[in-house]
């Protein structure tokens, strides 16, 4: 976590795939005003990925939701391309907030209150809870399974050598990594759902780290994938181990999970979902 400094995160664009199938794993779109000025209409954008762990809750960062201008409002689209969606919508026209709504599904987001934490344990983690009305508007337009958190220390009880031999995922909607030009580096693309293949490196008490280098064929996470899901396979069934929180500036060689097994996630987590 020392070495890594970038406010998380795209899936890179080498050895990535797009993940329709994963319609559990959706895009946090936020309506804000973003210039401070009431007098001009708010932005309407995606802004993190998530995951849905339970059929009125969807998983994802604090710094995904954390300090944004008063008034933001948050909605969820499980859309494989919500960057077209967005686009489609925009361009039918009406108000910021009927624009957002043909996009996505409105819902009040809940960050733990220790969040940023500390080095040890960053509390990085976050809801979108949704009311009945609005879970059944959300299933009405997306058909999805909730994803499968882990059992209470479920990863700590399992040794480096086997973390390493599963394989691991992460998915997200972010951009891809960065491209040099003359105004300095951007990051192109995002607003679709891909996955990548990743690499199991190392774990500590609240987070997970993974390779993603192009060299050993691996993709991953970048800007806008923070919040999104990096899945284990144990026992032939996807475990939700950790969402991205960080990585290298440029994301070409490590994405940081944030743990989902942990007293902490699961003490923040317990009040919304039945936790396994
Ligand atoms: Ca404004
Ligand atoms: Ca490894």
């Amino acid at each position: 976590m020392l070495s890594v400094a970038a406010p998380a995160s795209a899936i890179n664009s080498y050895n990535e795939q797009p993940a329709p199938e994963r319609t559990e794993v959706g895009a946090l779109v936020v309506q804000s005003d973003r210039d401070n000025d009431p007098a001009t209409p708010d932005t309407v954008r995606w802004s993190c990925s998530g995951t849905m762990i339970a059929p009125d809750v969807f998983l994802t960062a604090a710094h995904c939701i954390d300090n944004r201008p008063t008034g933001t409002k948050f909605y969820v689209s499980l859309a494989q391309n919500v960057q077209a969606d967005i686009d489609a919508s925009a361009a039918e026209g009406g108000t910021p907030e009927e624009v957002a709504l043909r996009v996505g599904v409105p819902g009040t987001a809940y960050f733990d209150p220790t969040y940023p934490g500390n080095q040890a344990d960053a509390h990085d983690i976050a809801v979108v809870k949704f009311s009945s009305a609005q879970a059944a508007d959300l299933a009405s337009r997306w058909a999805f399974v909730p994803a499968t958190l882990p059992t209470a220390g479920q990863l700590s009880a399992l040794s480096p050598r086997a973390l390493d031999a599963a394989t691991w995922q992460v998915m997200g909607y972010g951009t891809q990594e960065a491209v040099n030009g003359p105004g300095g580096q951007t990051h192109p693309g995002g607003g679709v759902r891909m996955k990548a293949t990743v690499d199991f490196e190392a774990i500590n008490p609240t987070w997970v780290r993974l390779g993603m280098n192009e060299s050993r064929d691996l993709g991953g996470a970048c800007y806008g994938d923070s919040g999104g899901p990096n899945f284990v396979t144990l026992d032939n069934k996807l475990i939700l181990a950790g969402t991205t929180i960080t990585g290298d500036t440029p994301c070409y060689a490590t994405n940081v999970a944030y743990r989902m097994d942990t007293a902490s996630a699961r003490s923040f987590l317990a009040p919304f979902v039945t936790l396994p």
